[in-house]
């Protein structure tokens, strides 16, 4: 597949900074014998940030981030001086991002609303200086807390685009110059299959001033979910839209099993998928004199609500958004959550002990605090 503008997925190994060590010190000054503890707090380790940005549709600006790491927490010192905090490192995403475990593909979080922050890696806390531990019996504490570790792990950042209204069909189906028309967008259009190689979304303006956004995502065939075609993996852009619009063409030999071979491939990347409130619409209807329009509405399954359309003709639009704006608003089809199957991990590059090879050079243990002792009585 080409390069493209559309990153849907990244891989990146992330750090978050360790705590900086408490300092173990006594004050020492001029005719102040046995000055007493003063060693400082360690800063705490910089954390690992996800942040939604609403401006953002792709996660592009990830594709070259291959390591991610926040900074160390200075180490605390004398005269109870805290040590500063590691930078924080705030990875800026689409709204509609989720994060896997690189690794085993765990679900770790996403996020859905714009300014949205997780910290998907904690920073160590600072260690604690030795003037925290001084008591009544023990008043020259001689130790000090060390900081925490940092936490490192590989995190996959997946995309799932949010929409109201995701488009199901078989290559050519009409999908993106239904876009097209109903909307802004200017999805590439063409007499060939798979024209569409990554979602494109368009507002579609509705009445009174409303509109609701759709997803036109690739076509899928028959056997996607065994790969053939663009497999199912932009599926997943439509997981979370509350509606799905599948598309037959009128020309199809049989409109009912292309209807059923669409909603097996669907069930087959995600049950829930089929949960969803869907509609039919059979597309190129200009091409249907009014007898065959008559024919082909007997072999049309029935438990979905068909709508017969042509973006070229225009006809049947009105009524379509209708529908679709119905279907939105059903409060029954709301969908609260949804199982996020886990991502296909694709192995990068780099193994992770290259990858460590790469990196800054970093302390592996604090500088032991200078200790002073004043002996002089
Ligand atoms: N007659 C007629 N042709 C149409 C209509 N809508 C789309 N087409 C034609 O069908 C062909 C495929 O249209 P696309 O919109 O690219 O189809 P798609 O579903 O997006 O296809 P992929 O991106 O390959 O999945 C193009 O040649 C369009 O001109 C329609 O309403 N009537
Ligand atoms: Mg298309």
């Amino acid at each position: 597949m080409a390069e493209s503008n559309f990153v849907d997925y990244v891989k990146i190994f992330c750090r978050s900074g360790k705590g900086g060590a408490g300092s173990m010190h006594f004050h020492r000054e001029k005719y102040i014998p046995k000055g007493g503890p003063d060693g400082g707090d360690g800063g705490r380790g910089g954390h690992i940030i996800l942040k939604a940005n609403k401006n953002l549709w792709t996660l592009i600006h990830l594709k070259y981030a291959r390591h991610i790491f926040a900074g160390n927490g200075e180490n605390g010192s004398r005269s109870r001086s805290f040590g500063k905090n590691g930078e924080d490192k705030t990875i800026e995403v689409p709204v509609g991002t989720v994060a896997f475990d690189g690794d085993t593909g765990e679900y770790l979080c996403e996020l859905t609303e714009h300014g949205q922050e997780i910290i998907l890696l904690k920073g160590g806390r600072g260690g604690l200086g030795n003037w925290h531990f001084r008591t009544a019996t023990n008043q020259a504490p001689h130790y000090a807390q060390p900081g925490e570790p940092m936490q490192e792990r590989s995190i996959v950042l997946e995309l799932k685009v949010l929409a109201d209204v995701g488009l199901v069909g078989f290559p050519n189906a009409g999908k993106s110059t239904l876009l097209s028309v109903v909307s802004a967008a200017k999805p590439e259009i063409a007499n060939y299959p798979f024209t569409t190689l990554v979602p494109n979304l368009g507002i579609v303006a509705y009445r009174d001033n409303r509109s609701f956004c759709m997803a036109d995502i690739p076509g899928i065939i028959e056997g996607a979910h065994e790969g053939k075609g663009l497999g199912l993996r932009f599926l997943r852009h439509i997981e979370r839209n509350p509606v799905l619009l599948f598309m037959v063409p009128a020309d199809s030999d049989n409109i009912r099993r292309e209807y059923e071979i669409l909603l097996n491939e669907l069930a087959q990347f995600n049950p829930e998928l089929l949960d969803k409130k869907r509609i039919l619409a059979i597309s190129k209807s200009d091409m249907l004199d009014e007898e065959l329009t008559a024919e082909l509405k007997k072999e049309l399954p029935e438990a979905v609500k068909t709508i017969f359309i042509s973006s070229v003709a225009g006809t049947g639009l009105t009524e379509l958004k209708d529908l679709l704006w119905e279907a939105i608003n059903d409060e029954t089809n709301r969908i609260t959550t949804i199982t996020h199957r886990k991502p296909e991990i694709r192995i990068s590059e780099k193994t992770n002990d290259e990858r460590l090879d790469d990196e800054e050079e970093w302390d592996d243990e604090p500088e032991d605090e200078e200790f002073f002792w004043d002996n002089e009585e």
